[in-house]
């Protein structure tokens, strides 16, 4: 399906592919980029990395652990050569070094910044693939379709994998209390991913209830797109078990997606999910079982669209293209 629109008048949906229309002038034309489906192979390949990581480094990739440097050197190598401004933000937690990596996309209103994130660390016991490796591997492929389509959204878009998640939230917490009060009024919102492919998954979507007002704008958004799949949702207090605790504390609209951790999914849950009641979602959570073939390729590849919708219509993706381009 097509969508002519004019400058000044958006409309965004699952549906839309690229639509072109002249303006009066006929100078220039206004493109509105629909979110692009994310193929989960691309999403595995990223896992298959994180897997043999872990294997080469003692089985984890924990904070510390030479496989936790050895994810964000991959992740960072893949993010700058599609064009990231990356950085790597040290920080010391009891006396061992920790990193975040930060990726900005270039262009977009720097004053108001649109960011999404999650752990790149596992526990000490496993290689972490579905914890929190889904979520980091979902976020990476959409920032590189990001710099395939070489976007120029509205926002400012940044992309953040934190250290030490598994420690306390230790990375996150670090980088926004040590983002001056200028740098953090320009973060609009921060959407959060820690688990993303639970094998007997659930789809939750972080409430927004009790979060920085704003927050319902980003549950609503990434609803709309499991409705747009016809996959129900839940939603789920987070609270403080993951990395979009220290953004909401700073005031910062957060949201997120979530296929479950160790609680059991129920009988209900289980018959509009499919999967198996009484069941934690993850029984391999925290274990040296959570590997790839701990993961439910279904669910990752619907919660990393999730993320690419929420990103795309969220951030504004029109642009001014040459009138002779078609569509
Ligand atoms: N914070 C997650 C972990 O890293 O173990 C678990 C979790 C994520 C729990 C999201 C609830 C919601
Ligand atoms: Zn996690």
């Amino acid at each position: 399906m097509k969508i002519r629109a004019t400058l000044g008048s958006v409309a965004l949906a699952s549906t839309l592919t690229l639509g072109v229309l002249a303006t009066p002038s006929g100078a220039a034309t206004v493109e509105v980029a629909a979110a692009p489906t994310i193929p989960v192979a691309a999403v595995q390949e990223h896992l298959n990395q994180f897997q043999q990581i872990a294997t080469a480094n003692g089985g984890n990739r924990a904070h510390g652990k030479p496989g936790f440097k050895a994810s964000v050197d991959y992740v960072k190598g893949k993010l700058d050569a599609a064009g990231y401004q990356t950085k790597v933000l040290e920080f010391t937690n009891w006396g061992t070094k920790g990193y975040n990596l930060i990726a900005d996309w270039p262009g977009g209103d720097e004053n108001s910044v649109l960011m999404a994130g999650g752990h790149l660390d596992s526990v000490g016991a496993g290689p972490g693939i579905n914890d929190n490796g889904s979520g980091s591997a979902g976020l990476l492929e959409v920032a590189l379709t990001v710099s395939k389509q070489q976007l120029k959204p509205k926002q400012h878009l940044r992309f953040g994998w934190w250290g030490a998640e598994e420690l306390g939230l230790v990375g996150s917490t670090n980088y926004v209390n040590t983002l001056p009060a200028a740098e953090k009024s320009k973060i609009k919102g921060y959407v959060n991913f820690d688990m993303t492919g639970s094998p007997n998954p659930a789809y939750f979507v972080y409430s927004s209830s009790g979060q920085p007002a704003g927050s319902e704008k980003l549950q609503q958004t990434l609803e709309a797109y499991f409705t747009s799949i016809n996959v129900p949702t839940e939603t789920t207090n987070v609270g403080g078990r993951s990395d979009h605790a220290a953004f909401a504390r700073a005031g910062i609209p957060t949201g997120g997606t979530f296929s479950g951790a160790e609680v059991r999914k129920t009988a209900a849950q289980a018959q509009k999910w499919g999967g198996q009641a009484n069941v934690a979602f993850d029984k391999c959570y925290h274990q040296s079982c959570d590997t790839t073939s701990n993961i439910n390729a279904q669910s990752l590849e619907r919660h990393t669209n999730a993320i690419a919708y929420t990103i795309w219509t969220v951030s504004g993706t029109t642009r001014t293209v040459p009138a002779h381009t078609t569509s």
